[in-house]
């Protein structure tokens, strides 16, 4: 497959062809040319086809048909090429809140063969260099608004010399260069295999890790879970919180709706109730956030009658989903949530259940496309009801840019996504925790999210996060950080009912020996509680 690109730094970085994993394209849907461009596929192709003037992007105050989000993408596109010297294969760093602007952005590096690094608006400078010097960035397009840590990080970055910001009312902007440019642009003809975006993941340790996709992985995450467990209808209207920069937001907030002709609702504010009020400002039909946000939505609105009856379909990644947290929402609004496990290395979902087959406690079963595996520590299968370690393979894998750490998430043509599951009678996948956050407690192994589970059943618990924390008797003892709701209160006596409650509702050893109460949990930009800084208090 001929390569479109002239810039060669992400085929010349990727893990050679023996550390990567194994591919399955045997769905009729995964059968790809050897030249593909995502961005042709989701976009221009719609307009070809006649349907331009369907709605695509709405935020406050902007509707963009796909038509207008073609215009503009292409617009961008040649500022890119033009002027500031962009050649198939530069990597260009995306920086702003989800908005519009953000996804037009996104389409003209993909259609000028650039390569997408989006990155979560809350990064500093520091962090921002990490991700520029490792993935030699040398274009940024940026909201003015968040200016300032880029501008910081690119005055120490040799390889970023193009620089535009947008949302940008000024001469200099991204806006007024746009308006100088043609509104068409020839996309470049990228091969299947050449790499359209670069995502990073944020471990809590080490430097971060770039996991790369190609214009065939886009595609192929828009054929698997979507049609099989979401499908969507083109008269849908997506919302949700994650940011674009995480895949689980690019991809239910932008690929998806556009790979159905579907519209999406882009907005920058993202808390529970501003989530809700977009819902019923824009008569959203599918949500797309991670369970603390639809457990803080629940709980606001128990004994309320339920305000968004728009919505149809609730998704739920990122972390786990609490039965509990399942059953409050399902009380709310009557709607049985979406749960599914993906990961940044498989760019999207890979183990899923749709609102009919959900059960509470699982996340589901492989996608179609997909096969899923629980392994014992030899990389054996191991038969139902063992605990393991998941490993994945399917269309989509882990490549990781330039990284010695390819070695662990891959192994034997495997995906290893660092979870301890177990697989059901029923073929569904039961998660337990991350494989290395496992508490062993004088022998015996407990899982922390089923402890959190048991405690949210509490009516005086809002959120919690339970860890194993050092004992010199029992090598660890189960901790509980407990966050409670305003009515409750943090004294010894709510602690002691807090480990009775549990003691009556799993194992009592389980039962968390230590309670600490907190005003909040420590959480990271993508919803996920963050168990070390936990470990550390
Ligand atoms: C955990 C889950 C239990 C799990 C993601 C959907 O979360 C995403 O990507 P990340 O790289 O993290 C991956 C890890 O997060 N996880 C995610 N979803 C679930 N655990 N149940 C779930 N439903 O540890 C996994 O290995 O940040 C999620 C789509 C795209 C994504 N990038």
């Amino acid at each position: 497959m001929p390569s479109a690109y002239v810039d060669t730094f992400a085929r010349d970085h990727l893990p050679p062809p023996q550390a990567q994993p194994e591919y399955l394209f045997d769905l009729p849907t995964l059968q790809f040319p050897a030249q593909l461009n995502c961005a042709t596929e989701l976009l221009d192709r719609h307009v070809a086809e006649g349907r331009g003037e369907r709605l695509c992007i709405q935020a406050p105050g902007l509707h963009w048909t796909y038509a207008e989000l073609q215009a503009q993408a292409n617009r961008i596109a040649n500022v890119l090429v033009h002027d500031m010297g962009l050649v198939p294969g530069h990597r260009v760093l995306l920086r702003a809140p989800n908005n519009p602007m953000l996804a037009a952005c996104w389409f003209a590096v993909v259609k000028g063969g650039g390569i997408a690094v989006g990155s979560m608006p809350l990064l500093r400078a520091k962090e921002l260099k990490q991700i520029i010097d490792k993935a030699q960035i040398s274009h940024a397009l940026c909201d003015l608004r968040l200016a300032e840590e880029l501008k910081l990080a690119a005055a120490d970055c040799p390889t970023l010399t193009q620089l535009r910001f947008f949302n940008d009312p000024g001469a200099d902007g991204l806006e007024a260069a746009m308006a100088r440019q043609p509104a068409t642009f020839p996309n470049v003809d990228t091969a299947a295999d050449d790499t359209c975006l670069m995502a990073f993941t944020s471990g809590t340790t080490g430097s971060p890790k770039g996991t790369m996709h190609f214009h065939r992985d886009v595609m192929a995450a828009c054929a698997c879970w979507p049609p099989h467990v979401l499908r969507p209808t083109e008269d849908d209207v997506f919302v949700g919180s994650p940011p674009l920069a995480f895949t689980f937001g690019l991809g239910g907030l932008l690929l998806f709706p556009m790979s159905v002709s579907a519209s999406t609702v882009l907005v920058e504010r993202v808390s529970p109730p501003e989530l809700m009020a977009a819902v019923q400002q824009f008569g959203a039909t599918v949500m797309f956030t991670a369970p603390t946000s639809y457990r803080a939505i629940a709980l606001s609105l128990q004994g309320k009658p339920w305000p968004a009856k728009s919505l149809r379909k609730c998704v739920s990644a990122g972390e786990a989903l609490p039965a509990a947290t399942r059953k409050l929402w399902r009380d709310a609004s009557g709607l049985e949530i979406i749960d599914g496990i993906g990961s940044t290395e498989l760019l999207h979902i890979f183990v899923s259940a749709d609102e009919h087959q959900a059960r509470p406690g699982a996340t589901g079963k492989a996608v179609p496309g997909y096969v899923a595996c629980v392994m014992d520590a030899e990389g054996r299968p191991l038969p139902p009801g063992q605990i393991g370690a998941l490993a994945i393979k399917g269309p989509t894998g882990c490549k990781y840019l330039a990284d010695a750490r390819q070695s662990q998430y891959v192994r034997d043509g495997w995906n290893y996504t660092g979870d301890a599951y177990l697989l059901d009678d029923d073929g569904y996948f039961h998660y337990q925790s991350r494989t290395d956050d496992m508490i062993i407690s004088a022998g015996y192994n407990i899982a922390g999210p089923e402890v959190e589970d048991a405690l949210l059943r509490h009516p005086d618990v809002a959120e919690c996060g339970v860890v194993g924390v050092p004992d010199d008797e029992r090598g660890q003892i189960v901790k509980a950080f407990v966050v409670l709701k305003p009515t409750a209160q943090p004294n010894p006596a709510t602690a002691a009912a807090l480990q009775d409650y549990v003691k009556q509702a799993i194992a009592p050893y389980k039962y968390p020996r230590a309670i600490e109460f907190l005003d909040k949990l420590p959480r990271t930009e993508t919803g996920k509680l963050q168990r070390f800084k936990l470990r550390q208090t």
